[in-house]
């Protein structure tokens, strides 16, 4: 089969062909990067868009200017107003950000998940868990303001 890790390592190449340059249209270089450590780090992960993997364990990764919060997700954007990378979580359970690349990139937040199901996002500093944000959904918050870039870990449900 051809796997999405020979089609990354072309467009990594910097190949001319026409899937590797569809690619390059639509993921910036850094992004292209991210995604391959992220497939290497998730060999259970698969690239499910040229700018998104999937993994199984409940958690899609996209790199894209803006997009919507599926019904069912917790989904966190590095950005404010729910633009730049994204990472999706739809299953419950504890996720280290660490994991996703999300890691002190956290800067706003849509809770989309089943109505009153719980979302916490923390942030670990001297120790112990800082709360920086919690909700029971439906709800979001379009900028985490001094909690922005912070968060470390999210648990669900
Ligand atoms: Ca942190």
């Amino acid at each position: 089969m051809i796997t999405t890790t020979a089609a990354l390592a072309l467009f990594a190449a910097g190949t001319t062909t026409a899937a590797a340059e569809t690619q390059a249209d639509e993921v910036p270089g850094p992004a292209a990067a991210e995604l391959q450590r992220l497939l290497r780090e998730h060999p259970e992960a698969r690239q499910t868009a040229p700018n998104q993997i999937t993994s199984p364990q409940g958690v899609t990764v996209t790199v894209a200017d803006e997009h919507a919060c599926d019904p069912g997700n917790f989904c966190l954007s590095q950005h404010q107003n729910y633009k730049g990378t994204y990472v999706d979580f739809w299953n419950c359970g504890d996720y280290q950000l660490t994991d996703w690349g999300m890691q002190d990139r956290v800067t706003s937040v849509r809770n989309n998940q089943t109505a009153g199901t719980y979302a916490w996002l923390g942030n670990y500093e001297d120790g112990h868990w800082i709360t920086l944000y919690k909700s029971d959904a439906p709800d979001e918050v379009p900028h985490l303001g001094k909690d922005s870039d912070k968060g470390d870990a999210v648990h669900l449900c």
